[in-house]
C-alpha cells in the first residue's frame, strides 16, 4: 500500500475531507473500500467525471478496491447539487443505452481483475428497484431531519432562486446517502469520493451511516476542472470533450489538450495524468524556461488520448496532427479526413470527371484555392501547388482516382497553409 493521502494532496485533488486529522493513518493502516458514483445522463463519460474515475484508479493502483456506481435509480430522478435549474427527465430507453455506454468506459480505467482489490460495478437501480415507497420512507426518509435538508447548498440555492425545486429532486440526496449505507454493509465500503459539488450528498451519507449502522464512515471531495479565468475546463464552444470517440473524435481530444494555456496544463497533469511527481516537475521547470516548446501540453495530450483512445487512438491523432503541418495523406476514412479539416472549405465535383482526368489548374479554381487559371498556373510554376500535401511538378498533371486520400476525398493546397477539399460524388 502506498500513501494515497500524500499523493493526492500534492496533486491538489483533496477539496474537503471528512476527519481531518484522522483519514490518511486509516487509509494507510489497511486496505479499504472506496467508492465513487456516476449518473447516466449521456451516453458517455465526459472529462469533468474523468477526475474522480482517475482517482478511483488512483486508489486502486495504491492497493485499496474501488466501486463504481452507475445512477441506474438516481438517474431516473437527476441531482440538483451544482444545477440552477429541474432537469429533464429521461426515457427508459435512453437511460439504459447511457449506462451500457459508461460502463464500458469505466471497464476501461478500472482493473476488474485484481484479486482482492478488483473493481466493482454496481446499478443501484438494483437494489433501489427493491425498496417500496413506504418501506423507504420508514427506514430512510425518517433519519432525515428536513432542517438539516433545507441547509444543504443544493437546496438552499434553488430555493433562493426563482428557478425552484420539486419534491422529487429534493429527495436525491436521500438516495445517494443510502448507496453509501447499502455499500457499506454488502462490500465494507467506508469511503465515498466525488466533486466538490457532491459535498452534501457525501456527507448525508455519513450521517445516514451514523444513524442507521452507527458507523463511522469518510468522505473525500476534489475540486472542480476549473481553468485559471474561472471557466470550465474540458468545454469548448461545440460543447463539452467527451470520452467516447463517436462524441469526440481522438484527433479532437488530442487538439484540446494540445492548446491547454500554461496556466492551466500544471494542474492537468496533476489532476489527470499517472506521470510521476519528479516528471511533472521537470515538466514545470521546462515550461518556465522553454515554453514555446509546449512539452507540458504535448505529455498532457499523448498520456491521456492514449489512456482513452489506446495507442492507435493515439497514432490517428499524431498522425491527423503531422497533417496539418504538411505530412503526405493517405490511407484515411472521409470520416477522418472531415475531422482534421473540420474548418477547411470544401467543393463537390462528379466522380466521373475523374475518369478523364481534372486539370491542376481547373481543379485549384474550382476548389477556390486560386482567383483564375492564370493564378493557378503561377501557383503551381511556383512549387505552391499540392495535391494530398504532395508537391504538383507541372500544370499538365491531372487527377485521377488514384489520387483520392480517402473514400471520395482529394486535398488541395496552396502555398503553406490554404487548403481545401475536393469531394466527389457519384
Ligand atoms: O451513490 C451515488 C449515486 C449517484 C451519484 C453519486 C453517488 C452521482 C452524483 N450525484 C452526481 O450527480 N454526480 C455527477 C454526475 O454523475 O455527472 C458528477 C459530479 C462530479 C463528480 C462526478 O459526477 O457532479 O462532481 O463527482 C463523478
Amino acid at each position: 500500500m502506498t500513501d494515497i493521502f500524500s499523493e493526492l494532496k500534492w496533486r491538489g485533488l483533496i477539496h474537503q475531507t471528512t476527519a481531518d486529522d484522522t483519514l490518511q493513518d486509516w487509509l494507510n493502516s489497511a486496505s479499504r473500500t472506496v467508492y465513487a458514483g456516476f449518473d447516466p445522463t449521456a451516453d458517455s463519460l465526459h472529462v469533468g467525471s474523468l477526475l474522480p474515475l482517475m482517482m478511483l484508479r488512483r486508489f486502486q493502483k495504491s492497493g485499496h478496491r474501488p466501486i463504481a456506481i452507475v445512477g441506474g435509480a438516481t438517474g431516473m430522478i437527476g441531482d440538483p447539487s451544482g444545477k440552477s435549474a429541474e432537469r429533464n427527465l429521461l426515457s427508459e430507453e435512453q437511460l439504459q443505452a447511457n449506462i451500457t455506454g459508461i460502463e464500458a468506459q469505466m471497464r476501461e480505467i478500472l482493473d476488474f481483475e485484481s484479486g482482492d482489490i478488483s473493481a466493482v460495478l454496481v446499478n443501484n437501480n438494483d437494489w433501489m428497484k427493491e425498496f417500496s415507497y413506504t418501506a423507504f420512507l420508514r427506514d430512510v426518509g425518517k433519519n432525515f431531519p428536513v432542517n438539516v435538508m433545507l441547509g444543504k447548498d443544493s437546496v438552499k440555492s434553488r430555493l433562493g432562486s426563482d428557478a425552484g425545486l420539486s419534491y422529487t429532486e429534493f429527495s436525491y440526496m436521500l438516495l445517494q446517502a443510502y448507496d453509501f449505507v447499502h455499500l457499506n454493509q454488502k462490500y465494507d465500503c467506508e469511503l465515498q469520493i466525488g466533486g466538490s459539488d457532491q459535498w452534501g450528498n457525501v456527507t448525508a451519507g455519513i450521517d445516514l451511516g451514523r444513524r442507521m449502522l452507527s458507523k463511522q464512515l469518510y468522505g473525500i471531495t476534489c475540486p472542480l476542472l476549473t481553468k485559471s479565468d474561472g471557466a470550465k475546463m474540458g468545454k469548448t464552444e461545440s460543447g463539452a470533450i467527451w470520452l467516447s470517440p463517436e462524441r469526440t473524435s481522438p484527433y479532437e481530444f488530442y487538439q484540446y489538450w494540445i492548446r491547454v494555456d500554461d496556466e492551466d496544463v500544471g494542474m492537468c497533469l496533476r489532476f489527470l495524468t499517472e506521470l510521476s511527481q519528479e516528471e511533472i516537475k521537470a515538466l514545470d521547470d521546462a515550461r518556465a524556461t522553454a515554453p514555446h516548446e509546449r512539452a507540458s501540453q504535448k505529455q498532457l495530450a499523448e498520456s491521456l488520448t492514449r489512456l482513452i483512445h489506446g495507442q492507435s487512438g493515439l497514432d490517428k491523432a499524431l498522425q491527423a496532427t503531422a497533417i496539418l503541418f504538411g505530412a503526405e495523406i493517405e490511407n484515411l476514412s472521409d470520416a477522418e479526413l472531415q475531422q482534421i479539416f473540420a474548418d477547411v472549405p470544401s467543393v463537390t465535383l462528379e466522380a466521373g470527371r475523374l475518369d478523364g482526368g481534372i486539370g491542376i489548374v481547373d481543379a485549384l479554381v474550382e476548389a477556390g484555392l486560386a482567383k483564375s487559371k492564370g493564378e493557378a498556373r503561377r501557383t503551381v510554376d511556383g512549387g505552391g501547388g499540392y495535391v494530398n500535401n504532395h508537391r504538383v511538378d507541372s500544370v499538365d498533371r491531372t487527377l485521377t482516382r488514384a489520387d483520392l486520400a480517402s473514400e471520395t476525398v482529394i486535398v488541395l493546397r496552396s502555398g503553406k497553409k490554404k487548403y481545401a477539399l475536393v469531394k466527389f460524388s457519384a
